[in-house]
């Protein structure tokens, strides 16, 4: 359209605004300033989206000469007298939505999502993210937007006050007609100019700004203590407090030297590790992508045995929209596990996070019943039935003769040998491990375990149902315990170990905490049951126990938090009956038990504990890669991140093992790429 320059983001696939990209854009725009004719720009994006952001490669790597970065982008729309009018279709997330905020105007489609998700990657908004958006809807709300980093709808982002609306036809023809008529007439409600940088800066339209102070001082208070994974959310609000009480120049230098210090920080590098350690978790063979497109869609779904592990399992496919059988011959099994159903959505419906209608829909989604028959028409059946191989063989029996030609059949045992289920099969190419955490409605991880015949195919559809099933799906060979477990038998080995040198449980418990874990090994064990650590202890033979102490725990009907005593005692009135009470009787238990043992005790330093701790992990986990279970240190890290609570500003086992060298010689971050963003 005459007078208006349509300028489109088209970088696949995500469009991100590399340094060679963001040179185009700038020319792009210095050529649009350069033209008499135009006066107005609409930028918009292809690729079914705006703009996933800066590209987070470059943080990684040398910048070229002259580094252009959309600061630069955002700088020229900055200084321009000409109207820019974002359209978006799609994610506008980072810089992107830091690029639309330098824009007059904002207006997306209904399906697009908006986000400052910097914070994910330990790092900021740091192209004048943290100075416009408290110009735009507040420091209060914008702090809010930017500490939880997650996406938000477009119909939200109008509530808030980012987009202007939301426009119902194709978004770059709307924005082009918009600007045109924008520029031409502009009126007191409709200005050719409207830039944020040019407004004032405020807390919260009820809220005056004499209680900046204070509203900052309570944003600390409420995010983690630096050395606990809240580095960035700190410096966040340093910026969004910059924002607030400087000139809006002023405010951009202070975001810029944050952002510096973030860039170049261990926990953004430990962070960007686990972003493109996720990314990689589908090449399953060097270099080679599953193309998910090989895997068939999962629209039927079926799950044998409704315990808590099929009730759980049962929940995600509903949460994702697919429809699930649950066969169970246990009345009393499935009583409870149609409670749990409607528990979680009724939950789900209290949070706000569904709305009644899908939370009943969701819930009519699952079917229980005790006719196996049921399963006729499952494109994946999920055997959630008692860890025992012979029980699984049966249930693979009956399935192999039930399941459509084509059915994907997965077993949720979380040690036991896959092949040895497969075999019972005619099928076993369609046959391999989906090992759900509890409580497989929320846990991230997924563990997809390859068995001996398993098919490419079959792998392509567990993948493309991991994505399906928002989990982070990594592959495991079918091994003893898989990666997560295996690595964790190390881990609890260890502590105990060290409990039998005379360390106090609630201390090697302490020393993990203050690393970073929810949780320490002693604690985790008690969640977990010691009962089923003692089966697993069992059915390796008793390896790497020195002591019994584990099965006296056990034999003493001290099962952890379930009998509300294990390792630790637990208190109905303490913590909701989860708060750990150490108790001396377990430390005198592995006193007497070292003893007899020919143990003796001795000094352990806190760094001692740790590090033997996690040593224990990362020297499993090299035996794994060797040994060809796992395929990269990344697939580790992302599976103690999800699966384990490792801390992810820490960046998992393998990370944290890679980058010591580094930490103990104080040079984290490369400072070339920093300077290119300075
Ligand atoms: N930079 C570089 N590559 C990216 C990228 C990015 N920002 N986002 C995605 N990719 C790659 C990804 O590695 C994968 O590559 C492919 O694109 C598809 O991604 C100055 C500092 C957009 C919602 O944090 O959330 O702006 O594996 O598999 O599931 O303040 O990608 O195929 O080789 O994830 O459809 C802030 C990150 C940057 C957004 C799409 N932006 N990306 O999800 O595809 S920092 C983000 C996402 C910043 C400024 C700061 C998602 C997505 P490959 P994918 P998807």
């Amino acid at each position: 359209m005459e007078g208006v320059r349509v300028i489109t983001l088209d970088n696949p696939p995500v469009n991100a605004l590399s340094f060679e990209y963001c040179a185009q854009l700038l020319a792009a725009i210095e050529a649009a300033e350069r033209d008499p004719e135009i006066e107005a720009v609409v930028i918009t994006g292809a690729n079914r989206l705006f703009s996933a952001g800066a590209d987070v490669n470059d943080f990684q790597r040398e910048p070229p000469p002259n580094p252009i970065t959309v600061r630069d982008v955002i700088a020229a729309i900055e200084a321009s007298n000409k109207t820019y009018v974002a359209a978006i279709d799609g994610n506008c997330l980072g810089g992107a939505l830091e690029l639309a905020l330098a824009c007059d105007y904002r207006g997306a489609s209904a399906r697009s999502k908006l986000g400052l998700p910097e914070i994910k990657l330990g790092l900021l908004p740091g192209a004048g993210g943290t100075q416009r958006l408290p110009r735009l809807i507040g420091a209060r709300a914008a702090l809010e937007f930017m500490l939880k980093g997650s996406p938000v709808s477009a119909q939200r982002a109008v509530e808030l006050g980012i987009l202007d609306e939301i426009t119902p036809g194709d978004v770059a023809d709307d924005g082009v007609r918009f600007a045109k008529r924008v520029a031409e007439n502009p009126t007191d409600d409709a200005p050719a100019k409207r830039r944020v940088s040019a407004r004032e800066a405020f807390i919260a339209t009820d809220v005056p700004m004499q209680a900046g102070p204070y509203v900052v001082a309570q944003a600390h208070k409420m995010v983690p203590p630096e050395e606990k994974g809240g580095l960035a959310a700190h410096k966040l609000i340093d910026a969004v407090q910059a924002a607030v009480e400087l000139p809006f120049a002023f405010g951009i230098a202070r975001e810029a030297r944050l952002f510096d210090e973030l860039v170049r920080s261990e926990p953004s590098l430990a962070l960007r590790h686990i972003f493109f350690a996720e990314r990689e978790l589908s090449k399953v063979s060097p270099g080679v992508t599953l193309s998910l497109s090989r895997g068939e869609e999962v629209r039927q779904a079926g799950v044998v045995g409704a315990g808590t592990m099929g009730s759980g399992i049962a929940i995600a496919f509903a949460q994702a929209g697919i429809p699930v059988v649950v066969v169970d011959n246990d009345d009393a099994a499935v009583d409870r596990a149609r409670q749990t159903v409607m528990g979680m959505f009724t939950y789900q419906v209290q949070k706000g996070r569904l709305t009644q209608e899908d939370a009943w829909k969701r819930a009519q989604s699952i079917e229980f019943t005790e006719d196996w028959g049921r399963l006729a028409d499952a494109d994946v059946i999920v055997e959630a039935v008692f860890e025992d191989l012979d029980v699984k063989r049966d249930v693979f029996r009956k399935l192999d003769e039930i399941a459509k030609p084509g059915a994907l059949l997965a077993t949720n045992t979380s040690t036991l040998d896959v092949d040895k289920i497969a075999e019972v099969t005619k099928r076993p190419e369609r046959v391999l491990g989906l090992h759900f955490f509890v409580p497989a409605n929320i846990m991230p991880l997924l563990e997809i375990v390859r068995g001996r015949a398993t098919s490419e195919e079959s792998l392509a559809t567990a993948f493309r149902l991991g994505k399906a099933l928002r989990k982070k799906a990594v592959l495991s060979g079918n091994a003893f315990g898989f990666i997560g477990n295996r690595m964790i038998f190390d881990y609890l080995g260890e502590a105990a170990a060290l409990a039998e040198e005379g360390v106090p449980a609630a201390r090697i418990d302490a020393v993990m905490r203050d690393f970073g874990f929810p949780m320490g090994p002693f604690a985790m064990s008690d969640l977990s049951g010691l009962d089923v650590g003692a089966a697993i202890a069992r059915a390796r033979g008793g390896a790497g126990a020195r002591t019994g102490v584990l099965e006296q725990l056990v034999a003493m009907g001290r099962l952890g938090q379930k009998t509300m005593a294990g390792y630790f005692k637990y208190d109905k009135s303490v913590g909701k009956g989860r708060e750990p009470i150490p108790d001396p009787q377990v430390d005198a238990m592995f006193a007497d038990a070292a003893r007899q043992a020919g143990i003796a005790p001795r000094d352990v330093s806190d760094e001692e504990i740790r590090e033997r701790l996690l040593n224990a992990l990362v020297d499993r986990g090299t035996r794994l890669l060797e040994e060809g279970v796992a395929l990269r240190p990344g697939d580790i890290d992302i599976v103690y991140v999800y699966g384990y609570g490792f801390p992810p500003h820490r960046g998992g086992p393998m990370w944290y093992a890679s980058t010591r060298a580094a930490r103990s010689a104080g040079a984290p971050g490369s400072p070339a790429a920093v300077l290119a963003h300075a």
